[in-house]
């Protein structure tokens, strides 16, 4: 069983696409386990992005995470870090396979709609970073018997 950070970007909350990529995870099987809208700071963005630091697109990608509402959440289920960046698609949307998310809904890598944790290292980071394990629920679905 694995956990990972997934974040709807400003472009992706602002264009309404929340519900419809909650839902796609949702019906994968993978269960929500934390979840909350929220104006990202420079300081948490900063953080997110700090391997980053020293690329040349740090600036205008803190500047773009942190100019609009995102919605942070964290899915559990088997291989979950894995079955989510399969279903965001590659980084750059326009090398992205129709079907995926970005392959469904981006363009351009500036604003690629949403961010998934890349290894069980950086989600376990991200998990810490945004929630806490204490915020993680924990709870049965009936259906996890077929997953
Ligand atoms: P991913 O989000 O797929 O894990 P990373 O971690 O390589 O990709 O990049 C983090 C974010 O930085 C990307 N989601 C994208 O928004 C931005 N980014 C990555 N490479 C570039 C680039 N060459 N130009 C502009 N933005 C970039």
């Amino acid at each position: 069983m694995e956990r990972t950070f997934v974040m709807v970007k400003p472009d992706g909350v602002l264009r309404g696409l929340v519900g419809e990529i909650l839902a796609r995870f949702e019906r994968r099987g993978l269960k929500l386990v934390a979840g909350k809208l929220m104006q990202v700071t420079r300081e948490l963005a900063e953080a997110h992005y700090a391997e980053h630091r020293e690329k040349p697109f740090f600036g205008d990608l803190v500047a773009f995470i942190t100019s609009g509402p995102v919605f942070a959440f964290v899915l559990e289920g088997p291989n979950a870090i894995g079955v989510v960046r399969e279903m965001m698609g590659k980084t750059n949307p326009k090398e992205a396979a129709p079907g995926t998310i970005r392959g469904d809904f981006a363009l351009t890598i500036d604003k690629n709609v949403i961010h998934g944790s890349d290894s069980p290292e950086s989600a376990a980071r991200e998990i810490a970073l945004w929630f806490g394990e204490e915020a993680l629920l924990s709870y049965d679905r009936p259906v996890d018997a077929w997953l």
